[in-house]
């Protein structure tokens, strides 16, 4: 089933411009970006987006973290799009992600993971509708996808 996913480079990501190289995972793997800003996230955005962990001990410091600077926000697209992104984002503490997961390659510190990833279709519903609007999301057919999908393949050649 073809999902959309919330994803956003956090501002470690930006800081060591490890954009370009993060953003090319997603690409290369086959997957669509719909939406994407630069933004810097206020203490309300950050403390909405993170609400169920506001009474965990780290909660100060994440939200702090998130707003320290821009991260860059988007919405993915692509089949099984939610659990494939989270294989490729890896384990949430970065020294035990596998190699070749984007923390388990970039990252050190849990409280410096780089990206986040949203984890079932009812969070990622949840954040894509609070952090963009509904004409910040682009749908178009993307001419690579017959080569990708076989299903597409095979709607579009038989
Ligand atoms: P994930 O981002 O892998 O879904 P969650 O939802 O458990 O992980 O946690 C949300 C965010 O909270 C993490 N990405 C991380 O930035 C932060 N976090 C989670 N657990 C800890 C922890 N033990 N210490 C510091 N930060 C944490």
């Amino acid at each position: 089933m073809i999902q959309k996913s919330f994803v956003m480079m956090k501002p470690d990501a930006v800081q060591r411009r490890l954009m370009g190289k993060v953003l090319s995972r997603f690409e290369e793997k086959g997957l669509q970006i719909v939406a994407m800003k630069l933004i810097q996230v206020d203490e309300e955005l950050a403390k909405t987006h993170y609400g169920e962990h506001s009474e965990k001990p780290f909660f100060k410091d994440l939200v702090s973290y998130i707003t320290s600077s821009p991260a860059l926000a988007m919405v993915i697209q692509g089949e099984e799009a939610i659990p494939v992104i989270r294989k490729i984002v890896g384990a949430t503490n970065p020294q035990e992600a596998d190699c070749g997961t984007i923390r388990g390659d970039y990252g050190m510190d849990t409280g410096r993971n780089i990206i986040h990833a949203s984890d079932a279709p009812e969070s990622a519903e949840r954040e894509i509708a609070l952090w963009f609007n509904e004409d910040e999301i682009c749908e178009y057919s993307i001419v690579d996808n017959a080569w990708i999908l076989e299903s597409i393949k095979n709607y579009i050649f038989n």
